[in-house]
């Protein structure tokens, strides 16, 4: 049996440095700790491409450096926009008392008994090596540009998974020949696997994904490490294990989940794995249909709730009560928390034309060819035109009021007497249509 400290989706960058060190510098003390023989951290160490003098790139190495003195690291290559072709070159560089191997190609790499790593000349060994501790068979993230070149751009994302799914069942002699020498087998990719979860809680169900359950299976691993999707789920099945380790740290508000890196226990026959949680910040959403609710964020905040919490409140309001939100009472109540992000979405006042109204002579016609183009009844309208020509403002208002006045016409006698705002002539249908009953 091999103990192996699984960590992926690091993403050290200046914005996420903070998250991102204190939750791989923990996961490396645990992992010590927990006395991992192997440490794999299979893509995305970085967010994008740093410079050699950003903080992130010192802070990273002086993490992996405590690692290495620990015990020997794997490092795949994940997502080109995360880690630039080459990125990993240099980590490989950084010595320690352990060697750290860079898988950024497709192969296999042999963990031998004296910590050191013994790498395929091709995609594969043609014969296992003996005095090895476990082998690993190795899938860095498949350039689809590359295959695009070859297949033709229309076909390369099916391609993609029925030639990766060829490469892992490639891989079975010599993942059975390591079984029958009590070595176990484990695969390391980076990709979406069919079907899975991500941390936002949406299903990956497109046909362009690089894996499905069955193509991973299929490799006859032990234990598949996976990288990518930031949200911890495993598969499991004849003892075989897939799963992805998930982020290290909390990056996006609406992230579910918890955060953290899996200890794996994997021999010859079944591999089994714990996440093992980081202190990964919390992150809550306050979300209100209309304005943002002063009380029910005082009750959500009550009793420290949120002290150290990263808050967001979204709200969203029509133009016209844009100025009523109170963004400091709001920062006042969670003043305690971490950070407090303010996201109001104002819904624009939405004029329909009504088409022909112009051309109308008579303001009774104008009425009618607004009503037809906002859909709503014209008589009731119509009735308060002719009662405005005949009446005095005051005499109708005194009517309304006293509920004294003659009803404009017989038939209309149950109908509510509509009142009409200046700018529901001019053809506003932001608000349903709304009357005042008399
Ligand atoms: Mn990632």
């Amino acid at each position: 049996m091999i103990r192996i400290a699984h960590f992926s989706d690091l993403h050290y960058c200046a914005k996420y440095l903070t998250e991102a060190d204190r939750c791989f510098s923990y996961a490396v003390d645990r992992a010590i700790a927990l006395q991992a023989e192997v440490a794999v951290i299979s893509g995305d160490a970085t967010d994008h491409a740093l410079d050699v003098h950003a903080p992130a790139v010192a802070a990273f190495a002086r993490q992996l450096r405590r690692l290495a003195d620990h015990c020997p690291v794997l490092m795949l290559q994940g997502t080109y926009s995360h880690e630039p072709p080459g990125t990993l070159a240099v980590f490989g560089l950084l010595g320690g008392r352990f060697p750290i191997y860079v898988a950024d190609r497709i192969g296999q790499v042999a963990l031998t008994t004296a910590g050191r790593w013994l790498a395929s000349n091709g995609w594969c060994f043609e014969q296992v090596p003996g005095s090895i501790r476990a082998l690993f068979s190795c899938v860095p993230t498949v350039n689809k540009a590359a295959v695009a070149a070859t297949m033709g751009a229309g076909v390369a994302a099916e391609a993609v998974g029925q030639q990766l799914s060829l490469l892992l069942r490639g891989f079975v002699p010599s993942h059975h020949a390591a079984r029958a020498m009590q070595v176990p087998s484990i695969g390391v990719s980076h990709g979406t696997v069919y079907g899975c979860v991500t941390e936002h809680g949406v299903p990956m169900a497109g046909f362009d994904h690089e894996f499905t359950t069955g193509s991973l299976f299929g490799a006859r691993a032990q234990a598949f490490l996976l990288g990518h999707i930031h949200r911890h789920q495993q598969w499991e099945a004849d003892g075989q294990r897939i799963a992805y380790a998930g982020s290290i740290g909390r990056f996006h508000y609406g992230e579910e989940g918890e955060k953290g890196f899996l200890l794996w226990e994997v021999d010859a026959r079944t591999g089994r794995c714990v996440l093992q949680p980081t202190p990964a910040r919390r992150t809550i959403d306050l979300s209100f249909e209309g304005k943002p609710e002063l009380a029910a964020i005082r009750a959500a905040a009550a009793d420290g709730a949120l002290d150290g919490a990263f808050v967001r409140v979204r709200w969203q309001v029509p133009d016209e009560d844009r100025h009523e939100v109170d963004r400091g009472a709001i920062q006042r109540i969670l003043r305690d928390a971490a950070e407090v992000r303010l996201e109001g979405r104002i819904l624009p006042v939405i004029r329909t034309r009504a088409a022909g109204i112009a051309q109308a002579v008579s303001m009774a016609d104008k009425v009618r060819a607004w009503a037809v183009a906002t859909e709503c009844m014209p008589e009731p309208l119509l009735a308060c035109l002719e009662n405005l020509h005949c009446h005095a403002p005051e005499a109708i208002a005194a009517a309304i009021l006293g509920r004294t006045a003659e009803p404009a016409k017989p038939d209309l006698e149950d109908s509510p007497t509509v009142v009409l705002p200046a700018e529901r002539l001019a053809g506003s249908t932001d608000e349903p249509e709304q009357g005042v009953s008399s």
